[in-house]
């Protein structure tokens, strides 16, 4: 088996053809990490024979020597298809924690995704809270962005609205939506806030840019990512058709909390 036909590869090839066809990554928009085993990878690929060195400019020593699937900067997800050696990448982090050992794709030269601080710092703060994290999604999910605009930015409220919208939101990401202030992407600066927020959500919003989520398996990102944005989808319909006239109640919030044996957010519901 080579490693275009390994699950993982053709796992993430459907994931990132998904979120294309979503309208969630024009251009070179959004980026994915993939955390994977060592075993996995050593049934398609030789893990000693490296391609090239790539620096990376923040300290990834916690994540020494794991493998990682990464997309490549510049790279469209639209093109995912054709192109999966070029767009695509497996890396392994380097002892020192300051490089990436290349082992396969990225192909002509190209460069592990610009958002790598945010994503491997995600990683970071995401395994400390649970080490079967495996996935971290950038994407311009399209609502959540509008939603950016005209909906107040305070966690609390934002994620009452979302849990307001959809009756799984709440069961689905109990712990809300993280917010962050606009900050210029792809820096080491918006990487450590945004990982600062992932201690306590899988959610962090990015106002006015887009969305990250993460998981423990594509799957379970993609549908996280998918469940808030269809609740911000909802949320523009409800603002077009001239608001709420009804919503879920406070009370119906708690108990289907309840029913599905999850906490909720505290300081969201009265
Ligand atoms: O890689 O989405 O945030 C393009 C982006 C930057
Ligand atoms: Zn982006």
């Amino acid at each position: 088996m080579s490693v275009l036909q390994a699950k993982f590869t053709t796992e993430m090839v459907e994931t990132i053809s998904n979120m294309y066809r979503l309208g969630w990554n024009e251009r070179n928009g959004g980026n994915i990490t993939y955390l994977l085993e060592k075993k996995e990878l050593s049934e398609v690929l030789d893990i000693n024979q490296v391609q090239r060195e790539i620096p990376i400019s923040f300290d990834a020593k916690r994540l020494a020597g794991k493998f990682f699937m990464v997309t490549g900067s510049g790279k469209y997800f639209k093109n995912i298809k054709d192109n999966p050696s070029e767009v695509l990448g497996i890396v392994k982090v380097c002892d020192c924690g300051k490089k990436l050992n290349l082992l396969w794709g990225l192909e002509k030269n190209t460069k592990p995704t610009s958002e790598l601080p945010t994503h491997f710092m995600s990683h970071i703060a995401r395994l400390e809270q649970d080490p079967n994290n495996r996935v971290v999604i950038h994407c311009h999910a399209t609502h959540l962005i509008a939603m950016s605009f005209t909906h107040c930015l305070k966690e609390e409220n934002f994620t009452k609205t979302l849990w307001e919208m959809c009756t799984e939101c709440i069961v689905v990401f109990p712990e809300g939506v993280a917010v962050i202030p606009w900050i210029v992407p792809g820096t080491n600066e918006i990487g450590e806030a945004t990982a600062k927020k992932m201690a306590a959500c899988r959610l962090v919003l990015w106002p006015h840019h887009g969305i990250y989520g993460t998981g423990c398996s594509l799957d379970e990102t993609f549908g996280l990512i998918e469940t808030a944005e269809k609740a911000a989808q909802v949320y523009t319909y409800v603002c077009a058709q001239g608001g709420k006239k009804q919503t879920i109640t406070d009370s119906e919030l708690k108990d289907l909390a309840k029913a599905f044996g999850v906490t909720p957010r505290v300081g969201v519901l009265k």
